[in-house]
């Protein structure tokens, strides 16, 4: 077992972000089982959701004439603009059938405000509203956490480096995640963050 003080967290692993899913990662449903066997050694177990309202202001469908994968400026800096997905309620936004839902003690929904997008587990992307995972995490006394899940280069890496910032200590269990890997973001996030002071393990 890992310290009381060490956290799992477990991030978006949601059908949608698998084969077959609106926003399919590849190989994401392939880290299940090991992110399953992992949950027996923390105490501490947390899930997030990403949880969108139909006409979310992160989906290409949202902004006329543009296409999914393209970037806008959006009031709180650059979005990229995604496919319809994690859609409240629906099956897309469900957690992937096999994943231990029930070893968590916390699912945190995030991305549920219409006008900005949230990779971050701690933060939206204004960087500035909280999700409310620190107060959480802080009065359970937790010091440390341990990343996985999709994807791993926009909220696996965000939530990353805002827990490093909070003052944790992070780090990523690289084979537990899978990318999206847009235009060389993959390469971009791990260098973001290593320079953030996450291990990347
Ligand atoms: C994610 C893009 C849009 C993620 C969520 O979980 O990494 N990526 N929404
Ligand atoms: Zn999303």
């Amino acid at each position: 077992m890992m310290p009381a003080t060490h956290a799992l967290i477990v991030i978006d692993v949601q059908n949608d972000f698998c084969p077959g899913g609106a926003l399919a990662v590849t190989g994401g449903a392939d880290i299940v089982p090991g992110i399953n066997a992992l949950m027996d050694e923390f105490a501490c177990v947390v899930l997030t959701q990403d949880w969108h309202p139909a006409g979310h202001s992160s989906f290409a469908s949202s902004h006329a004439g543009r296409d999914p994968f393209t970037t806008i400026d959006a009031p709180y800096g650059p979005q990229v603009l995604w496919p319809d997905h994690c859609v409240q309620g629906t099956g897309g936004a469900a957690f992937r059938p096999d994943l231990r839902t029930d070893a968590a003690q916390m699912i945190v929904r995030k991305g549920f405000n219409p006008a900005v997008d949230s990779y971050s587990a701690f933060f939206e992307n204004d960087h500035r509203t909280p999700t409310g995972l620190d107060g959480y995490l802080r009065t359970r006394g937790i010091e440390r956490l341990t990343l996985v899940g999709l994807a791993t280069d926009f909220c696996v890496n965000f939530s990353a480096v805002d827990g490093a910032r909070l003052g944790y200590e992070v780090e990523v269990r690289q084979e537990l995640c899978r990318a999206i890997d847009l235009d060389g973001s993959l390469a971009a996030a791990q260098a973001g963050m290593r320079d953030a002071g996450v291990t990347l393990l």
